[in-house]
């Protein structure tokens, strides 16, 4: 089905918000006939989408299919420009390889990469990620802001916020940030987060945002079975990814908007209250050793600053982190 019409069709059941839409008022929105209003509708049919037809009334639909296809996550995304591009691939290596390179085309600002299933999903500094088929939430988001490269890790936590809000609204879960691009719950990871950049010396050309949840995954593999967690575990519930993902680009669209209009203040408190190592003891693994002492902040920058046992304030570009058992 062309993009547009699909995205005519599928608003204008959201509007209805579960309700009937008439064959005759499809065919004008749309602007084309009754006979290819239905050959649309089977198309919804074919993705997974369930729909009633009844004589007189028209068409609802009474229920989206549990995959993240486009249109699982057009129909009820509340954004403006955010996610209205969406390549959805049932399988590919890394979401976030496709959106490097969708991000040299021409592509508008806001395309999400999104994926059933990764093959080769990455971490920071070549780590694995672990991104079993049907389970989770595996995307990358394109965005161009005019900022030079220094910027950059605003954005993971712009996006921490983001996701912590989006799973707090859809599950009542309240995860934590651990500094700089982890979201946990009851201590177990939950979410990663990847900001990859496409840039020169002075100016960003593109963010990529990759975000990896896990939501309905009930086990791990062994490796990770003690470190990792997922919404379904922790809720003791199945939970609609898609809800999640529209929850996170409406977030994700705002406080972008909110961070380019008015800096970066409003969203660092946020990103502060949702920390769990803000003002706690802590050990901060770096490339060139292992500093311990208490996580007073961040920076605007989205820098850590830690205050080590002689009084000195460290700042923190690049590290893992552990919440230490002693108290401060
Ligand atoms: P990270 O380097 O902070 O974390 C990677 C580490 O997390 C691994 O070494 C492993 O110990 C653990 N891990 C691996 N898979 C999982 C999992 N599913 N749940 C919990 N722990 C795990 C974090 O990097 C950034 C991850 C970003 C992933 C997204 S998915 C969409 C996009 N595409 C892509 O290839 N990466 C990003």
């Amino acid at each position: 089905m062309q993009s547009s019409v699909r995205q005519q069709l599928l608003s204008a059941f959201s509007k209805a918000d579960g309700g009937f839409v008439s064959g005759q008022a499809l065919a004008e929105i749309l602007g084309c006939s009754r006979t290819a209003i239905w050959k649309h509708i089977e198309a919804l049919r074919q993705e997974g989408f369930e729909l009633e037809a009844v004589r007189k009334k028209g068409y609802r639909i009474v229920s989206k299919p549990d995959k993240v296809t486009e249109n699982e996550i057009l129909i009820g995304l509340e954004t403006n420009w955010l996610g209205k591009e969406i390549v959805s691939l049932d399988t590919t290596d890394s979401t976030q390889k496709e959106a490097h390179r969708l991000a040299q085309e021409p592509f508008k600002e806001g395309t999400v990469v999104i994926a059933e299933e990764q093959t080769a999903g990455r971490g920071r500094m070549a780590r694995q990620w672990h991104s079993p088929k049907h389970t989770g939430i595996w995307m990358s988001v394109i965005l161009k802001p005019e900022l030079p490269p220094y910027k950059a890790p605003q954005f993971t936590l712009l996006t921490a916020v983001s996701v912590v809000e989006a799973i707090r609204e859809v599950t009542g879960l309240q995860p934590e940030i651990k500094w700089p691009n982890d979201i946990l719950l009851n201590g177990k990871k939950l979410t990663g987060i990847l900001t990859e950049l496409q840039a020169d010396a002075d100016r960003i050309h593109s963010v990529i945002i990759g975000i990896g949840i896990n939501v309905n995954q009930l086990k791990f593999p062994e490796e990770l079975k003690e470190i990792a967690t997922s919404l379904a575990i922790e809720k003791g519930e199945k939970i609609s990814r898609s809800h999640i993902i529209q929850e996170i680009l409406k977030r994700l669209e705002h406080y972008y908007h909110l961070y380019i209009e008015e800096g970066f203040s409003d969203i660092k408190r946020r990103w502060e209250r949702y920390a769990l190592s803000i003002g706690k003891r802590i050990s901060a693994r770096t490339v060139t050793g292992v500093l311990h002492g208490k996580a007073l902040g961040i920076t605007e920058e989205g820098v850590l600053k830690l205050l080590d046992d002689e009084g000195v304030i460290h700042n923190i570009y690049s590290a893992d982190i552990e919440v230490e058992k002693k108290a401060d």
